[in-house]
């Protein structure tokens, strides 16, 4: 028997991932725009956490500083309309432009959002806002997650928001912006684990250097992010990563590896991520499940947000 993409998403099943973020999503998504706002500003304003202004300056702005600067210019009362329209996917050109923004550029949008309502350039959301009590049990829900899954929320749902018509519609592609650094290659070393594939997929990572890294799958070979359905095909994952990728830190700490069938490996890596967004004040626990065919290299990666900390420990061996 020979592995399917499909067939291959099951290796390591005892993985516990985060499954709060996606119920929480859920839950947000019933609630009218208004409560949706406000609760995200709430959240994001008391998780405490500040973004590290320098991430910006990674992110290719250029995208939105139209759009920015349109909403800038509109009446208060304009402004909270084009951020239910965004919150309500409605059909507006401002949602239209920003659904083809990358991930980076979305976050980067409602960043220069918040820092305008601080300096009330942009209406802030009513500090009494009375949120319904739907609305407050979903907050609730998310103070109570772990700050790497608050992060996952926030990040899923600002993905999410704008207008994309149908599914099919082709994103802008977002011309390569080279870092403006590079990082430097640094030896990474996971406990339990020698793999050169696995060791250097996170050198790669961690230097940005995406082609070396998309070069270690197979022409057919997969990426499944965390809640997402796999990416198929170098040029899909190379594109992903770009948009995605340039300023993560990755640091996996420890790993198994077995024999699966057909010759193929199976790895599964557990560790913390980081992203330059929040610089070293907020990890995410993951792990990295790979699926090595015979000659070594990647024909599936999935990585998981881990449902807590202890499943960092959880590779499968004593339970
Ligand atoms: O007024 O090996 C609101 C892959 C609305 C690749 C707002 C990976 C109201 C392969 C939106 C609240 C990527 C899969 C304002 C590894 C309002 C690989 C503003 C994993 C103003 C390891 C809100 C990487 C703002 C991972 C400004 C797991 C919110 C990465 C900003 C995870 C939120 C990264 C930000 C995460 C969230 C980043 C900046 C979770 C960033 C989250």
């Amino acid at each position: 028997m020979s592995y399917t993409i499909d067939s291959a998403r099951t290796i390591f099943p005892d993985t516990q991932v985060a499954d709060a973020v996606p119920a929480t999503i859920e839950s947000f998504n019933q609630l009218s725009a208004e409560d949706q706002l406000a609760l995200l500003w709430f959240a994001y304003t008391e998780m405490g956490v500040t973004i590290t202004p320098a991430a910006m300056s990674a992110v290719n702005m250029v995208f939105a500083e139209n759009t920015l600067t349109q909403i800038k210019q509109m009446p208060a009362g304009e402004q909270t309309q084009v951020m239910c329209d965004l919150v309500n996917h409605a059909d507006t050109p401002i949602c239209r432009t920003y659904s083809s923004f990358g991930t980076n550029v979305k976050l980067g949008f409602w960043y220069q959002l918040s820092e305008w309502m601080k300096q009330g350039i942009v209406a802030p959301i009513p500090e009494r806002y009375k949120l319904s009590a739907k609305a407050s049990e979903v907050l609730q829900a998310i103070r109570q997650l772990e700050g790497g899954q608050q992060l996952t929320v926030l990040q899923e749902i600002v993905s999410k928001m704008g207008y994309a018509p149908t599914e099919g519609t082709p994103k802008v592609k977002e011309p390569v912006v080279p870092p403006k650094e590079l990082a430097p290659r640094k030896k990474v070393t996971i406990e339990g684990i020698d793999n050169s594939t696995v060791l250097s997929y996170m050198e790669n990572m961690n230097a940005f250097d995406f082609k070396a890294a998309v070069a270690l799958f197979t022409e057919d070979g997969a990426l499944q992010p965390p809640f997402e359905e796999p990416i198929v095909g170098h040029e899909n994952i190379l594109a992903y990563m770009r948009d995605n990728c340039y300023g993560l830190k990755l640091m996996p700490e420890r790993g198994i590896s077995e024999p699966a069938e057909g010759g193929f490996t199976q790895v599964k890596v557990t560790g913390k991520v980081q992203t330059p967004w929040f610089g070293g004040s907020v990890v995410i626990n993951v792990a990295w499940r790979f699926l090595l065919n015979p000659e070594g290299k990647i024909f599936f990666l999935a990585i998981d947000v881990l449902a807590s900390a202890e499943e960092l420990l959880n590779l499968g061996l004593v339970r």
